[in-house]
């Protein structure tokens, strides 16, 4: 059976153009509820172990630079079905191919800047969340 949680990040660069309070009304009107949320910034060190499963990919380390450049808003959320439920409305990685009336259609700037990262199967949602949010963190 599907899990119930997901986990977000609102990029740098949609904190930094102001887009973070739009992206989490979207994600609420999308019936997910935030069960943890902050804003926080990652150093290279930390974005360079979150990312590490795509360590061999040829972005690594642009990925990494760019995760740890500026805020983010991190936030575990809560829905039936929410891994597949929110990559559907967050849409395709590369915002020239997503779907109307996604996030990242709505949001993004590029694939590198595509404003949120949505967790990719029940396991990663849980070990992500445990990387930002202790057990009293979440409500
Ligand atoms: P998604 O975030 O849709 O699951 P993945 O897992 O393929 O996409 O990629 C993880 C992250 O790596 C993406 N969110 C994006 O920020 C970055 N990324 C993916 N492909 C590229 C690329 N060709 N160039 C730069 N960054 C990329």
């Amino acid at each position: 059976m599907a899990g119930n949680k997901t986990f977000t990040m609102v990029k740098p660069e949609a904190v930094e153009n102001g887009s973070a309070g739009a992206i989490l009304a979207k994600i609420q009107s999308g019936g997910f509820r935030i069960v943890a949320l902050k804003k926080t910034k990652l150093s290279a060190e930390r974005a360079g172990v979150f990312y590490e499963v795509h360590k061999e990919r040829p972005f690594y380390g642009e990925l990494v630079d760019y995760m740890s450049s500026g805020p983010i808003y991190a936030a575990i959320l809560e829905k039936d079905n929410a891994v597949a439920d929110f990559r559907a409305l967050i849409g395709a990685t590369d915002p020239s191919e997503a779907a109307d009336g996604t996030i990242r259609k709505e949001f993004a700037e590029s694939k590198a800047k595509n404003a949120v990262h949505g967790s990719d199967s029940d396991e990663n949602a849980q070990i992500e969340g445990d990387f930002f949010f202790t057990a009293d963190e979440r409500f």
